[in-house]
């Protein structure tokens, strides 16, 4: 029986709290940052982008805007779907979409969120844009939203996952997410993976400090959702913003500190915090190539065509199917 609306918001309100009271109530407590992107979050991250220690953006536009025919190139000739995974507002995939509907102005594009909002606002600008572009968004989880892009049509499939959302999981996690992707993928089918490439740290350290505490306000603003959306009574000038990068593993992980020793109900729960407590929030993984290929290989995959910026700080990679991988 199909869910109505509001059936679905309470399951991912459920959902949502579940996962809260597990991280919470767990030893490090952690929180799972694919919940910063409530609406506030989305507007947060967009400022995020344009601040000037937060190079990722400027670099990944960058690949895109100067290489977007090589990449079209190397996608080849027959035709595909489109599907992205977190297309945001699809500003840095727009410089690709356009060229591909230059080449075929009937290009198939299927963006994936969990956003409903992102989705509905992409339904209506792209075509705007691109006259002729078929835009079939998808709400839900990639996944999930990945298995049913065969239903709308069986041309062979690219699938983009930029941004270096990849980051946002730590190297087993990856290894599991690509691997479950390469699940839903064919022969003939491509991924093309944005990856944070390893550099000078303090530059990684900066993006995610940013001099105007953007990041420090996206960081918090999950506690301000968990108050709204779940009832809690955080006090959000208790806590701090403690980002750290480990050159050595290239894990940068970004935490919420207790700046007391206080209590936070949450549901029928009481969490309890020490002084100096941190809330694990969130690791952006930085990679070396070297690290990016192990990737590959570990979870199916070959590499078939690297994109660099100009200073070669991020990488935009197309991955094709190994040939002998077993799946396990
Ligand atoms: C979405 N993701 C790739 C961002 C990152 O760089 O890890 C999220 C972010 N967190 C803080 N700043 C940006």
């Amino acid at each position: 029986m199909m869910k109505t609306a509001t059936a679905l918001q309470q399951t991912a309100t459920q959902h949502f709290y579940e996962d809260v009271v597990k991280g919470l109530t767990g030893t490090p407590k952690y929180l799972q940052s694919k919940y910063f992107y409530d609406a506030a979050g989305d507007a947060l991250f967009q400022q995020i982008m344009h601040t000037p220690e937060y190079y990722l953006t400027r670099c990944e536009l960058e690949i895109l805007s100067a290489q977007a025919v090589a990449i079209a190139d190397a996608l080849g000739a027959t035709p595909f779907n489109l599907v992205e995974l977190g297309p945001g507002d699809a500003s840095k995939s727009f410089y690709l979409l356009k060229e591909l509907h230059r080449r075929h102005p009937e290009q198939a594009y299927f963006p994936i969120d969990i956003s409903e909002n992102i989705i509905t606002q992409l339904q209506h600008a792209l075509p705007a844009r691109l006259q002729g572009l078929q835009v079939q968004g998808l709400c839900g989880e990639y996944i999930d939203m990945l298995k049913t892009t065969a239903y709308f049509s069986p041309r062979r499939k690219v699938v983009m996952f930029m941004g270096a959302s990849i980051g946002n999981f730590t190297p087993e996690e990856a290894v599991k997410f690509c691997r479950r992707l390469r699940e839903q993928m064919n022969p003939g089918d491509l991924l093309l993976i944005g990856f944070d490439l390893r550099k000078q740290p303090q530059m990684i350290l900066d993006a995610y400090n940013d001099g105007q505490g953007v990041t420090r306000d996206f960081n918090l603003n999950l506690l301000t959702r968990i108050n709204r959306e779940l009832g809690a009574d955080f006090d959000i000038n208790q806590f701090h913003h403690f980002p750290t990068y480990d050159p050595l593993t290239g894990a940068c992980k970004s935490y919420l500190v207790s700046n007391t020793a206080q209590e936070v109900l949450l549901g029928e729960h009481v969490i309890r915090f020490r002084k100096d407590e941190p809330i694990f929030m969130e690791i952006s993984q930085k990679y070396s190539v070297d690290e990016t290929r192990q990737l590959a290989a570990a979870a199916g995959f070959r590499p078939v065509q690297h994109f660099f910026d100009n200073k070669r700080w991020f990488t935009d990679v197309l991955w094709e199917l190994s040939q002998n991988h077993n799946a396990l």
